[in-house]
């Protein structure tokens, strides 16, 4: 059975020993509007390769599960319409009914762990939303974490989630949250969310470490690195608390549920600061490109 299909830049990755940096792709269908985030897909993929390191973008095409896309295939998916969000629970339906899905967090973890990539750069990881104690919507990826071993470079849980919530529930379930060179907790948008961090590193090649270390000593799960986002890029936490606000009520007003409320609070915000969070999350998400591609040069030297 092959349980995947590596692009011929992957495969040659694989073979030489070049760094690899896993990207998920529901960021491209349901992060994102169009045209942006093909631009963003493509700038994203060039960052990692700048950085010497190989950009596997992953997703399921017609029951197909692809690391490593073609422009071709990135243009497909950001185009698409009605392309499933596929999590630990429906992407082995989606190839099994030769479905066609992007990948989230956690199925882009799965992914990447198939075809022994160690290194995934995302922008937010999901977590636990606001008001999760009654609708107890608490995101796949926070498990995945916890079982799968991947080091996913974000920046921060995204301020639409309950982060001390977040938090909590990573530190339950035994994933290190690691602050890049700061103290405090990044929260996507903005560089601090206000609560301190429980791990700190400063150096690629510290959380490289740290990740071969884990390896080593048997402890399943990934590593949950949290890069601030660049500072002429953020947007304050003062600026932003009102419109999240305004967002999830929103949400609860259109009664959006599951997957659906992610992607709807992701495109409220983006109209009611009138494209500046796009602006914010296109710098963090290269950034942690960069930061990524860097750590998975360093496991390479480790290894
Ligand atoms: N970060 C973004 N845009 C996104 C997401 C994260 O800037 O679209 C996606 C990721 O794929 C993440 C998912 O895994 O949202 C979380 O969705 P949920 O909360 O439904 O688990
Ligand atoms: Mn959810």
């Amino acid at each position: 059975m092959t349980l995947y299909t590596p692009s011929p830049a992957i495969a040659a990755a694989q073979a030489n020993g070049t760094p690899i940096v896993a990207l998920e792709s529901t960021i491209i269908t349901h992060g994102m509007p169009y045209p942006q985030n093909l631009e963003v897909a493509r700038q994203v993929e060039a960052d990692v390769r700048a950085a010497g390191a190989e950009p596997a973008t992953m997703a399921v095409m017609d029951g197909t599960l692809h690391v490593g896309l073609s422009d071709t295939q990135l243009e497909t998916l950001a185009q698409a319409r009605d392309v499933a969000k596929l999590s630990r629970a429906d992407m082995a339906a989606c190839i099994a009914t030769g479905g066609t899905g992007a990948t989230t967090v956690a199925a882009t973890m799965i992914a990447a762990r198939l075809a022994g990539i160690h290194v995934f750069a995302t922008g937010g990881i999901g977590g636990v939303h606001k008001g999760a104690e009654g609708s107890f919507d608490i995101s796949a990826d926070l498990l995945e974490l916890a079982q799968t071993p991947v080091t996913v470079v974000a920046a921060g849980a995204k301020a639409i989630l309950d982060i001390p919530k977040t938090l909590e529930v990573l530190e339950t379930q035994g994933v290190p949250v690691i602050a890049f060179g700061r103290d405090d907790m990044p929260a996507f948008w903005s560089r601090s969310s206000g609560l301190p961090a429980p791990l700190r590193m400063d150096s690629a090649h510290a959380i490289a470490a740290a990740h071969a270390q884990r390896i080593a000593m048997g402890i399943p799960g990934g590593q949950l690195i949290a890069n601030p986002i660049p500072t002429e890029a953020e947007i304050d936490r003062a600026t932003l608390a009102p419109i999240i606000a305004r967002a999830t009520q929103d949400a609860a007003t259109h009664n959006i549920t599951g997957k659906g409320v992610t992607p709807y609070l992701l495109q409220r915000i983006f109209e009611l600061t009138e494209g500046r969070s796009l602006t914010a999350n296109i710098a963090l998400v290269r950034n942690n490109a960069r930061l990524a591609a860097e750590i998975a040069t360093e496991l390479g030297t480790l290894s």
